[in-house]
C-alpha cells in the first residue's frame, strides 16, 4: 500500500526528519524524535561521524561493487538493518507489518520490539525476510516465557536483549509534547489479562549477567546484548553466552553524557577481540557512517528514527526507500574508497 509521494525524491537521510515532523501527529513526533536530558548525546550520535575521516584508495577495479553480507548467519543485500523501535502505530495504523515489509523489501532484517502497536505473529505473517525479537523483561516472569515461546514460534530468529533500559530514560520534548503511553498499543500484550502491565512504567528490565547467561542457555536460539557502551561490558556479554553484542545508547534516549556510539566501537571490538559479531546503532544517517563503523569493526549498523520516519511518511515503500538511499550511498562510498567488498574495510581505511 502506497500511503502518499512523501518520500518521493528523498535525497538523503537527514531531510527526514524535518518531512516526519511536517505530517505527524506533534505528540508522536515528540515521542520518536526528543532525546534525554539536554540532548548532548543524541546530537553527538550523527555529529561523532562527521568528525571522522576517511582514507581511499584508488586506482582499483570497482566495476562490480558487493553490498551484501551475513549477520548472525543471516544474509542481507546491505550492511544495515532495522533498529528494534516501539509503537510504528503512531506513524501508520498497519505498524510494524510494514516496517517488517518495507525492510524485507530492500532486502534486509527487522528488528521488532517488545512494545511494538502490532502482535508479533501479525508482523511475522506480513513478510517473508528475516526478524529478530527484541525483548524487554516483564515484572510477571511467566509473560516474559511467553512472549519469547511466541517470537521462537513466530520464526524470529534471534533475541536482543536490551540491557539500558532497567528505567525509562527522562526526556524532557517527549514531557512537553505531552506524549503519554497510549492504551491499546502493546501488539504483543493483547492476550494477556492486564495490558497496562507493558507499560514502560511497569515493565521491569529486571535482568542481570545470570539471568542474560540463564536465557542464553535455554532460548535454543542466539541472545543478543543491545546497549553496550564498555568494554568491560562487553567482555562480561561474550562470558555470559552473548552470540554478538550491539553498541548503543539508544539513539540518546536513555543516559544523556555518554559517547556517541562510533566514539566507543572500538574499545567493544576490542575487548570482543573476534568471539562475537559487534553491531553498532545511533546516529547513522549516511553510507560513509556505515563504512566508517564497518572499518572499526562491526559486523552490521542499525538505524532507528530514519524508519520510523520513512514509515510515517510513505509506509512500507517508505521504509525501503530510506535503506535504498542509504545502499545507494554505501555503493558509492565503496567505489570511491577503493573497497568492491566489505570484507575488504578496515581500519586503515580510517585516518
Ligand atoms: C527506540 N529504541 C528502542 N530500543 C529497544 O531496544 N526497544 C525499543 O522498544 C525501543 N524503542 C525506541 C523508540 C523510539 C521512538 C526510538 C527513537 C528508539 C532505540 C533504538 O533501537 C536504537 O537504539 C536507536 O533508535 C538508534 O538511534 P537512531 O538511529 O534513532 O539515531
Ligand atoms: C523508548 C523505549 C521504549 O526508547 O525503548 O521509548
Amino acid at each position: 500500500m502506497i500511503q502518499g509521494p512523501a518520500v518521493d525524491g528523498l535525497v538523503n537521510l537527514r531531510e527526514l526528519e524535518a518531512r516526519a515532523e511536517a505530517i505527524l501527529d506533534p505528540v508522536a513526533f515528540a515521542y520518536y524524535s526528543s532525546g534525554a536530558g539536554d540532548e548532548d548525546t543524541l546530537r553527538d550520535n550523527e555529529a561523532a561521524f562527521g568528525r571522522r575521516r576517511l582514507r581511499p584508495r584508488v586506482l582499483v577495479d570497482v566495476d562490480a561493487v558487493d553490498t551484501s553480507t551475513t549477520i548472525l548467519g543471516v544474509p542481507v543485500g546491505l550492511p544495515v538493518a532495522v533498529a528494534p523501535t516501539a509503537q510504528h502505530g503512531l506513524a501508520v495504523p498497519e505498524g510494524e507489518a510494514a516496517s517488517h515489509r518495507g525492510a524485507t523489501a530492500a532486502g534486509t532484517l527487522f528488528c521488532l520490539s517488545t512494545l511494538a502497536s502490532r502482535p508479533l505473529e501479525e508482523v511475522a505473517a506480513a513478510a517473508e525476510g528475516p526478524r529478530w525479537f527484541q525483548l524487554y523483561t516483564h515484572a510477571d516472569r511467566g509473560i516474559t516465557e511467553d512472549l519469547v515461546a511466541r517470537a521462537v514460534a513466530s520464526g524470529f530468529t534471534a533475541i536482543v536483549v536490551t540491557a539500558d533500559m532497567p528505567v525509562i530514560g527522562r526526556r524532557d520534548r517527549e514531557r512537553r509534547g505531552g506524549y503519554t503511553w497510549p492504551d491499546g498499543m502493546y501488539g504483543n500484550f493483547g492476550k494477556y489479562a492486564d495490558e497496562r502491565g507493558a507499560h514502560p512504567q511497569f515493565l521491569r528490565s529486571a535482568m542481570t549477567w545470570t539471568d542474560l547467561a540463564d536465557l542464553a542457555g535455554r532460548v535454543g536460539l542466539p541472545v543478543i546484548v543491545k546497549g553496550v557502551l564498555t568494554g568491560e561490558d562487553a567482555e562480561l556479554a561474550v562470558d555470559h553466552g552473548a552470540a554478538a553484542v550491539w553498541v548503543s545508547n539508544h539513539g540518546g534516549r536513555q543516559l544523556d553524557r555518554v559517547p556517541a556510539s562510533i566514539d566507543v566501537l572500538a574499545e567493544v571490538v576490542a575487548a570482543v577481540d573476534g568471539r562475537a559479531e559487534v553491531y553498532l546503532d545511533g546516529g547513522v544517517r549516511r553510507g560513509t557512517d556505515v563504512l566508517t563503523a564497518l572499518a572499526l569493526g562491526a559486523r552490521a549498523v542499525f538505524v532507528g528514527r530514519p524508519v520510523l520516519y520513512g514509515l510515517a511518511l510513505g509506509g512500507a515503500d517508505g521504509v525501503t526507500a530510506v535503506l535504498q538511499v542509504l545502499r545507494e550511498e554505501i555503493e558509492i562510498g565503496m567505489a570511491l574508497l577503493g573497497t568492491p567488498t566489505l570484507a575488504e574495510l578496515g581500519p586503515a581505511h580510517l585516518r
